[in-house]
């Protein structure tokens, strides 16, 4: 089953009819949902163009008002329990795997959708409206943690996980970040040193994200001892399960309850040379950067989503709080953050379509992911400022979702590259490309 009947009646007023009690996924995903739509209008099924996935405006708008109404459902209804019980209830991670949430970006022939950057973008600006750790679930498999392996994995290596990573059976996790190597993630200290048909693995990855739930983990280590920099690092495949590997406590986080990160502790781990990504050594680094550089519009959309909500929120509190004998909303000074918040969104909504539409062209956007990836979180920070101004006492308390949001929103500025990251490469790229 895929989720209620409520959710199920894809197409809101005016549908057909259920349309989306089928699973988004499976081999023939494609068609599948492109059956689903055409036959909730009674037209005939009509074929979408195979390389650019559902560009269909009518396909497309049924999956994103499917993700819409299991935000409003099943998600936003339990933001609550996560935050209290620090665990997203298994009943809505099943309804997640079985929407195909977890197949979004996976290609088609191993059973995902295939979205495209910018079907991606868009579908995270319907995600990202409920608490960020639903997101994060999901984000790891669909984004960070898979990516390597669409992007730069051999043919075998693609069979032997999407599939499952599409289905929600694997939960895939990006593990770069170490003790002494966060920003700087060159100098990771991490080894794999090659011992007959295996690597041996040995070193601490932090902050993992998904790491306690994780099937498995794309790991970036050093394969070359004698270079220190990025071309010493190999990315690889490893099976969460795999002897050697051992994990730390949960962190204790500011924020984003419900959402998991640990170290993960590889001792004389045996990876199987095969899982070596694409096959060949000193290549892991470039492919973590591209892999960020696609994690990072993915962010950007969710702080847009996350800021949409917390305006959205803040605006309906201020036309019903009254002061002074009427609605805050009326007061200038309160107009002044309803409108900067608007325009802030506005723009940052602008340039993660913009540059994932580049993306989907072919275009390197290494410096308008970092644009993004950096507007948009700042943004989200301070409409989230604003969001806790404009509730008042209110605000600050536990019982209103907005203190939650102000905590959950601070990790965008930080993760997938803090804001002072994003600065240094786009000031690198200007420069590099002025120098050209
Ligand atoms: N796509 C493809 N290749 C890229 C790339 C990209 N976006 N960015 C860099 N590369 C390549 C470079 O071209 C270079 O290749 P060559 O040696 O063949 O020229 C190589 O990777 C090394 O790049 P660079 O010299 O720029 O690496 P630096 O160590 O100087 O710095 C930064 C790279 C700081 C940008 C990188 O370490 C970074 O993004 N750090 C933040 C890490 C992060 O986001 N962590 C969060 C973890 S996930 S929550």
């Amino acid at each position: 089953m895929l989720v209620d009947g409520h959710l199920g009646q894809a197409g809101g007023a005016g549908s057909a009819g259920p349309v989306f009690l089928v699973p988004i996924i499976g081999t023939h995903a494609r068609s599948t949902l492109t059956a689903a739509v055409a036959s909730s209008h009674d037209l005939d099924h009509r074929t979408v163009d195979e390389d650019r996935m559902i560009r269909d405006r009518e396909t497309l708008n049924v999956l994103l008002d499917n993700i819409a109404r299991f935000v409003r459902v099943r998600l936003i209804p339990n933001e609550d329990l996560v935050a209290e019980t620090d665990e997203i209830p298994p009943d809505v991670v099943a309804d997640m795997k079985a929407m195909g949430l977890f197949g979004l970006t996976i290609p088609e022939e191993y059973g995902g959708l295939q979205l495209t950057m910018e079907e991606e973008v868009l579908a995270m600006l319907e995600l990202g409206r409920a608490s960020p750790a639903f997101r994060s679930l999901i984000g790891t498999t669909v984004g960070i943690g898979s990516q390597g392996i669409v992007l730069d994995g051999t043919e075998q290596q693609k069979r032997d996980y999407l599939s499952r990573l599409a289905t929600g059976e694997l939960i895939a996790s990006f593990a770069l970040t170490e003790p002494e190597s966060g920003s700087d993630a060159a100098s990771l200290r991490t080894t794999a040193v090659r011992d007959g048909d295996c690597y041996v693995v040995n070193g601490t990855k932090r902050f993992i994200t998904n790491a306690p739930q994780a099937g498995i983990f794309t790991l970036m280590a050093r394969t070359n001892p004698d270079d220190r920099r990025a071309g010493g690092i190999s990315a690889f495949i490893v099976d969460a399960t795999s002897a050697g590997i051992s994990f730390g406590k949960r962190d204790r986080k500011m924020g984003q309850k419900g959402a998991h990160t640990s170290d993960v502790i590889f001792e004389n781990c045996r990876v199987p040379a095969a899982n070596l990504i694409g096959g060949v050594e000193g290549m892991g680094f470039k492919t973590a950067m591209k892999v960020l550089d696609k994690g990072r519009l993915h962010i950007a959309a969710i702080c847009v989503a996350a800021a949409e909500r917390m305006l959205a929120d803040a605006l309906r509190y201020a036309m019903e709080r009254k002061q002074f004998g009427q609605p805050i909303a009326e007061f200038q000074l309160v107009q002044a953050m309803l409108a900067d918040s608007k325009a802030e969104i506005y723009a940052a909504r602008s340039m993660v379509l913009e540059a994932a539409r580049l993306r989907d062209e072919g275009r390197s956007v290494a410096t308008e992911a970092s644009c993004a990836k950096m507007f948009a979180s700042e943004m989200c920070g301070r409409v989230a400022d604003r969001a806790v101004q404009i509730h008042g006492g209110a605000g600050y308390t536990s019982d209103c979702g907005i203190e939650r949001f102000y905590r959950d929103v601070r990790l965008f500025r930080i993760y997938e590259g803090t804001t002072q990251i994003q600065q240094l490469v786009i000031a690198r790229n200007m420069i590099r490309e002025a120098s050209a």
